[in-house]
């Protein structure tokens, strides 16, 4: 049994090197271009949105965040939604990828908000059928911080904020507690297609240097640099953002 492979990083800026891989303004090497009018988007967006970056910035306009935003925060999270090589051709032979897709939405919707899942792009023309989700991380509450401390004494209270408001906070959305709890959910939900989950606790692993090289042309601390995403060793697969 082939395992579920759910990757999430934190972009930064508007995150165009990602735009230009998912909607093929450049043509990486990898893809075959016979295949690449299979590409889908699954997701429509409003009127007057033309684009990935257009959708995320849309999304953060139209969220009622009222703190002003600045340069540093994170806008937008990708994913990468897929599986083993082989179970993932397997499900496209049977005919189940529409299926497969839709799965794979719910779950990011449900746990991630559905106004902020802005983007979602089916890959078919790369080794292995893949979605690239984006999803803005825009969450309602107060800080997880204002929650776990207590006011110590003597100190100044200040005035409980609004714990409807609307926040932009990748940190919150990425905190360490919660990413096995993504694991375990989106396996659970992939479990019908004979997809199972990864060895716990793999997926905040970079592979190695020697795994990688094969792939990555040897230069492992390059590509980091680069920015593009290192995948996990669920797989066995040395997924690059680049390559999947
Ligand atoms: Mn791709």
């Amino acid at each position: 049994m082939g395992y579920a492979v759910l990757n999430i990083k934190k972009a930064s800026g508007n995150d165009a090197a990602t735009s230009a891989h998912i909607e093929r303004t450049i043509d990486p090497k990898n893809a075959d271009k016979t295949r690449t009018h299979l590409n889908k988007e699954l997701i429509h967006f409003p009127d007057d949105v033309n684009n990935r970056t257009e959708a995320i910035q849309y999304r953060i306009e139209h969220a009622g965040i009222a703190r002003k935003i600045n340069t540093k925060q994170i806008r937008a999270l990708r994913f990468m939604l897929t599986g083993s090589s082989e179970d993932m051709k397997r499900i496209e032979a049977s005919g189940k990828l529409d299926e497969w897709c839709r799965d794979s939405l719910d779950w990011v919707r449900e746990t991630f908000g559905k106004d902020n899942l802005v983007s979602a792009v089916l890959h078919l023309d790369e080794k292995t059928p893949h979605i690239h989700a984006t999803v803005v991380p825009i969450v309602t509450g107060e800080r997880r911080k204002a929650k776990a401390t207590k006011p110590e004494e003597g100190k100044k209270k200040y005035r409980k904020k609004n714990p409807n408001a609307v926040r932009l906070c990748a940190d919150d959305v990425m905190a360490r507690d919660k990413l096995e709890g993504y694991q375990d959910s989106y396996a659970e939900r992939m479990q019908k297609y004979g997809l199972q989950r990864g060895v716990r606790g793999s997926e905040a692993r970079n592979i190695t240097t020697q795994q990688c090289g094969a792939v990555a042309g040897g230069n492992h601390r390059g590509v980091q640099r680069q920015g593009i995403s290192l995948h996990n060793s669920i797989t066995g697969n040395c997924l690059l953002k680049t390559s999947i």
